[in-house]
């Protein structure tokens, strides 16, 4: 074998123990009731993530740099009884959670991820087991149950918790900051960590649930095990059995491309970070989670923001590739949305107020490669509807859907109202539709392809090849 078959061997098999099956879920549920679960989440295809805590406060800056986000207690090498500081300082008077949820919602986002404690420790509840929490703030307001009120009211969107495994501040998390001097570890005690953090768990399930997803993080530190991952996995399902937890509970994921290597392990979805598999992943359900700026925290000169284009791009692409887009906002510390992500979110609203259909409810792409696109696809009577996501509007007018051997049925673009049938002629392997001179949408023109029977062509979506080294982001979609 050459070094290429050999890396494609070596991807097979991480991909092959991927799919190997279920596991642990296996044993607590068939795969009708996983299924069932699961469902609301396959179909969402596209949450919101927030991350807040004191981080908020400094805004990213401390002793004159200013590249810090939600990380900045460990990077800038705070010293705790300092960073403790920042509860004094913590009074999001402009908070205000209805305004939030509408603006989910507006968007098209179907769940809100929202870190209940992040690895500072910090608890955004009201929780009787800690006194770093939001009640020790001036603010002195249980925002996640003020947010889990206002969901609760809007209805058609649910809340879901982030909660960070690794604890900067709990005396009995181990192991401490390499850096940290002033913080012996002698007298921890690592178990007892975890019954506090079960403890606030059942806080977060019993207080505020029923709730979408539990999303740990922080678990790839070396007093983690995947034997605790799993006990964790059933704890929580035990307090909660329809919840839906994403795989940092156990300690089996590969790094940054978040898919866990061991088909034994814990969890329910794969979790790649600020990127994107390069071809789908049959079987196995993931989500990308995503910053919209460069930071996950609020950071006041972060100003890289992702265009509206880039983003609506890369939701399209995640579900052509049967993957959820779980995008972040960083709120400010008077508690709203920077203008920025305010702007896109509701530019991102409008185009799925139009074309929300080609993405939720979707299955990945039947198709190997589109030049000028993505593809989702859902199953309809007596055969498929295609959604062809245009993002390269063809100068000829004539768009080339390859590789198809259906026969078609009906063609439109979904921004059309009326649903006016567009011309589809076949050519050898290939259905061309034709379309009108102008693209209705310059971002992402979604046309309707219905055909009969279902797609007879490849059941593998694929863009890009190999799993390996994946781009942060695929160029070809922020042209
Ligand atoms: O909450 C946001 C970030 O603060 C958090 N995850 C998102 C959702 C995050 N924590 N750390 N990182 C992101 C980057 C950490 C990467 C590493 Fe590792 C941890 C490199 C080595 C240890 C993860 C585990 C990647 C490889 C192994």
């Amino acid at each position: 074998m050459n070094r290429t078959s050999i890396r494609r061997f070596v991807c097979a098999l991480v991909l092959l123990a991927a799919l190997g099956g279920p596991g642990l879920v296996a044993q607590l549920e068939t795969q009708a009731a996983h299924d069932a679960r699961l469902q609301w989440w396959r179909e969402a295809r596209f949450g919101l993530f927030i991350h807040w805590g004191l981080y908020a406060v400094p805004a990213g800056e401390w002793n004159g740099k200013t590249n810090y986000g939600e990380w900045i207690r460990n990077n800038a090498h705070i010293p705790l009884p300092v960073y403790d500081k920042f509860l004094s300082q913590f009074n999001p008077v402009k908070f205000d959670a209805d305004a939030w949820v509408r603006m989910a919602k507006a968007a098209g986002m179907k769940y809100i991820v929202i870190t209940s404690k992040h690895h500072d420790g910090f608890a955004l509840f009201d929780s009787k087991v800690s006194d770093f929490d939001v009640m020790a703030t001036p603010f002195k307001r249980d925002i996640l149950k003020e947010l889990a009120e206002a969901c609760r009211k809007a209805g058609g969107i649910r809340l879901c918790f982030y909660h960070s495994i690794m604890d900067w501040h709990h005396p009995d998390y181990l192991p401490r900051r390499d850096w940290e001097t002033d913080r012996p570890a002698a007298g921890a005690n690592f178990d007892r960590y975890i019954q506090y953090m079960k403890a606030q768990i059942k806080e977060l399930i019993t207080n505020y649930g029923p709730i979408g997803v539990l999303w740990f993080d922080g678990e790839w530190e070396n007093t983690w095990t995947e034997a605790y991952g799993r006990d964790l996995y059933r704890y929580v399902r035990g307090l909660q059995p329809d919840i839906i937890i994403n795989n940092r509970v156990g300690a089996s994921r590969s790094g940054m491309a978040g898919l866990s290597q061991d088909k034994e392990s814990a969890g329910d979805f794969g979790t790649p970070e600020q990127q994107i598999p390069a071809t789908g992943l049959p079987g196995l359900d993931w989500e990308t989670c995503m910053t919209m700026n460069d930071n996950w925290g609020y950071n006041s000169r972060d100003k890289n923001f992702k265009s509206v284009r880039t983003i609506l791009r890369m939701l399209a692409d995640i579900a052509s590739k049967g993957g959820n887009y779980l995008l972040n906002v960083g709120p400010t510390a008077e508690g709203v949305f920077p203008p920025e992500s305010v702007e896109r979110l509701k530019e991102i609203g409008a185009w799925m107020a139009v074309n929300g259909e080609s993405i939720y409810g979707t299955q990945a792409s039947p198709f190997k490669k589109l030049d000028w696109g993505r593809s989702t696809q859902k199953a309809i009577d007596g055969g498929a509807r295609l959604y062809l996501h245009v993002f390269d509007w063809p100068a000829d007018g004539r768009l080339v859907v390859p590789g198809i051997f259906n026969a078609p049925k009906k063609a439109y673009l979904l921004a059309d109202a009326k649903k006016a049938a567009l011309p589809v002629v076949r050519k050898e392997d290939s259905l061309v539709v034709s379309l009108p001179a102008a693209a209705p949408d310059a971002n992402d023109s979604v046309v309707v392809l219905d055909v009969a029977g279902k797609i007879d062509g490849l059941k593998v979506s694929r863009q890009g090849t190999g799993l390996a080294k994946q781009p942060i982001l695929d160029t070809a979609l922020a042209r």
